[in-house]
């Protein structure tokens, strides 16, 4: 078949909205029609060159929301008509990893699906005769998309696809990173680093674990509005501080923060959310994705005088298990979604979504087919 879908043909150049041939779902795949997209920051950072599994020419988008319109040989757990999330994260439940049950990061596909291929090896897009590489199992940026199986999410079918999609990465991503991997208690002091679409779900997971003081840091001011919205309490810009800002956060939580977050993707900075952490006991949790070759440091002494350095991908949400259950929180207003969808576009223009991230002024575009 045909769709339309926007290609990134090579690094750094806009995205290209062109008819690409696809072919159907093989054994264990299904065909999705993708009915909205998020953007997200690790869609800027690929099309940037500076993912060292970028892949050109491809199909990136990885917040996705659709419905299953054709199924291949095999698939018994979804059919035809079934609304689904795309999982950048699958869960297969056989593999080592799911079944220790100790993480969400499934390992049954995800040699193939970083060299942009499904798991035979092959790939379902072309153009002109000559393949199209997939991007991080989803390539939700076209209108149809093939995913393997266990690389859906089941959802309810009143769930608006134009703010469920949201959940594809950036809200499961910020919520789960507060709830699954650091585990925040009621009353925990917060430290949030990056205020766009993943740090405002941290801060959101954060204020519904309880948490007492949640202090949002961003080098953009305007980002202090958006974090109090939803639950922020305090807000530094480290430019406008005397001084570092470790110190300055040390001094604001008493001694160092129980959980510090960073969503920048800068290894400045998450140093600087390490230091942040209290002594003892404070624990970091990477969430941004920093640019091929850049390293972390800090002074061993940090963790020795036990301080915690963690990261997480996905949240550590286990998708086809967890992805209903936030889309229900969403359905029944534990969380929100919708103000932080601060702009809704069609495919033609989704290279204004990238320039908005890129400006500072989105939280999360979402492109609707
Ligand atoms: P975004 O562009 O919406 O937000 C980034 C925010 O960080 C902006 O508000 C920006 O002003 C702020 N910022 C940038 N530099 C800063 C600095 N030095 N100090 C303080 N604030 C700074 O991006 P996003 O979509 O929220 O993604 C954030 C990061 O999380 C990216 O690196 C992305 O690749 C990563 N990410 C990781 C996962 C995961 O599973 N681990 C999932 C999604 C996104
Ligand atoms: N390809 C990069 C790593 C990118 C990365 O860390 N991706 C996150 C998800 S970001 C979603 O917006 C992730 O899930 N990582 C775990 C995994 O298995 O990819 C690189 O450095 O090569
Ligand atoms: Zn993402």
């Amino acid at each position: 078949m045909k769709t339309r879908a926007a290609v990134a043909f090579e690094a750094k150049k806009p995205l290209e909205i062109v008819e690409v041939d696809l072919d159907g779902p093989k054994a264990g795949e299904v065909l999705v029609e993708i009915k909205a997209t998020g953007i997200c920051h690790t869609d800027a950072y690929t099309l940037d060159g500076l993912d060292s599994e970028g892949i050109f020419p491809s199909i990136l988008g990885h917040e996705g929301a659709g419905i299953i319109r054709e199924i291949g040989a095999g698939v018994t757990s979804v059919k035809p008509g079934d609304h689904v999330i795309p999982l950048y994260t699958p869960e297969c439940r056989q593999c080592k990893s799911c079944l220790s049950q100790k993480t969400n990061l499934c390992t049954a596909i995800r040699a193939t699906q970083g060299k942009g291929v499904m798991p035979d090896g092959t790939s379902r897009f072309s153009y002109k005769g000559k393949p199209i590489y997939h991007y991080m199992g989803c390539s939700t940026f076209s209108n149809f998309t093939v995913l393997p199986e266990i690389a859906v999410a089941k959802i309810r079918e009143d769930a608006p696809f134009d703010k469920s999609c949201y959940i594809g990465c950036g809200v499961t991503t910020g919520v789960g990173a507060v709830v699954n991997t650091a585990k925040v208690e009621p009353g925990s002091n917060v430290v949030v680093f990056g205020l766009g679409g993943i740090g405002l779900n941290v801060i959101q997971g954060a204020k519904m674990a309880g948490a007492d003081k949640i202090i949002g840091v961003d080098v953009n001011d305007s980002k202090e509005e958006w974090g109090r919205r939803f639950g922020m309490t305090d807000f530094v810009n480290p430019k406008k501080i005397t001084g570092d800002i470790v110190p300055h956060l040390v001094t604001l939580t008493d001694g160092g923060a129980d959980y510090t977050f960073d969503c920048t993707g800068n290894t400045t900075v998450m140093r600087q959310a390490l230091e942040a952490c209290h002594r003892g006991w404070g624990t970091s949790i990477v969430i941004g994705v920093a640019e091929a070759g850049k390293e972390i440091a800090t002074r061993p002494f940090q963790l020795v005088t036990g301080r915690n350095w963690r990261g997480t991908a996905f949240g550590g949400a286990r998708g086809r298990t967890d992805v209903p259950k936030i889309v229900d929180w969403y359905m029944n207003g534990k969380i929100q979604i919708d103000p932080m969808i601060t702009h809704t576009l069609k495919l033609e223009d989704i290279n204004r979504g990238f320039d908005l991230m890129h400006e500072g002024k989105s939280i999360r575009s979402v492109v609707v087919f």
